[in-house]
């Protein structure tokens, strides 16, 4: 699926936001891209926009929490060299009192599932490389809770616990694993969604907050830790807006 010497990146959810950025800055560093993500239209766009740069890409609709369409994607590669876990995202902010279980449950099928899905599908081909990376974005709500948070910091820990327990159990193996958690980012659609569409409660998110991280702030990071020497591996990056001290912390400017 490769022209020999180049090596692939997998990025899921790469129709949008920190998937799509990523995609766009491993395909600048010298991957070629393979972009994942349900919304084959988006996914086709990007990979066109990214050859069109020069780069090479390749769009692949999926669903990562399909296990049969995972199995079947990862028959089309014998080596990968990295793979970025970003599909996810949060529904709903509602107190565990009257969360809806549907919401956490779809929580964790996209964060933590389609997470264990992806990797253990493909780390063979990781495996292969002699050299792959595994990235794991988890979230700030991975590592503290917050009132409204219950259902997704619940599915962001067991991302970064797939993430923590993967790396002891592989070491010794050629690949890395790295886990990302990005505090509060700003994206077209990652409040969007978590609201159902709801723009104005959306907007209060990031309201006041001067600099609230960008999907291109994350996807830099992502791309600098990939590109470290292969024998540093970086474990943990948290990285928030200056604005932002903790989860519960952010300074807005009234
Ligand atoms: C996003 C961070 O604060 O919305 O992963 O949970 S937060």
């Amino acid at each position: 699926m490769t022209a020999a010497g180049t090596p692939i990146a997998v990025v899921t959810g790469a129709s949008s936001g920190i998937g799509a950025a990523t995609a766009r800055g491993l395909a600048a560093a010298g991957y070629r891209v393979v972009l994942t993500a349900r919304r084959k239209d988006r996914i086709e766009a990007l990979a066109a926009e990214i050859n069109e740069a020069g780069h090479q890409a390749t769009a692949y609709p999926l669903d990562v929490t399909d296990r049969a369409a995972v199995d079947e994607f990862a028959t089309a590669f014998r080596t990968i060299g990295v793979l970025v876990n970003n599909a996810g995202g949060a529904l709903g902010a509602d107190p565990v009192a009257t969360g809806d279980p549907d919401d956490w449950r779809q929580m964790y099928e996209t964060n933590v599932i389609g997470t264990l899905n992806v990797t253990q599908a493909l780390l063979p081909a990781l495996e292969a490389s002699g050299d792959g990376t595994v990235v794991i974005l988890s979230s700030t709500a991975g590592h503290a809770t917050y009132e409204g948070g219950g259902g997704y910091v619940a599915a962001k820990n067991g991302a970064r616990v797939l993430a923590e327990t993967l790396r002891l159990e592989i070491v010794g193996r050629p690949v890395r694993v790295v886990e990302i958690a990005p505090g509060m980012v700003k994206t077209d659609e990652f409040a969007t969604t978590r609201f159902r569409g709801d723009t104005e409660k959306a907007a209060k998110v990031y309201a006041g907050v001067a600099e609230p991280l960008t999907a291109d702030d994350v996807a830099d990071t992502i791309t600098w830790a990939v590109t470290r020497p292969s024998h540093v591996n970086i474990d943990l990056l948290v990285v928030r807006p200056r604005a932002q001290a903790s989860n519960t912390k952010v300074h807005r400017e009234s």
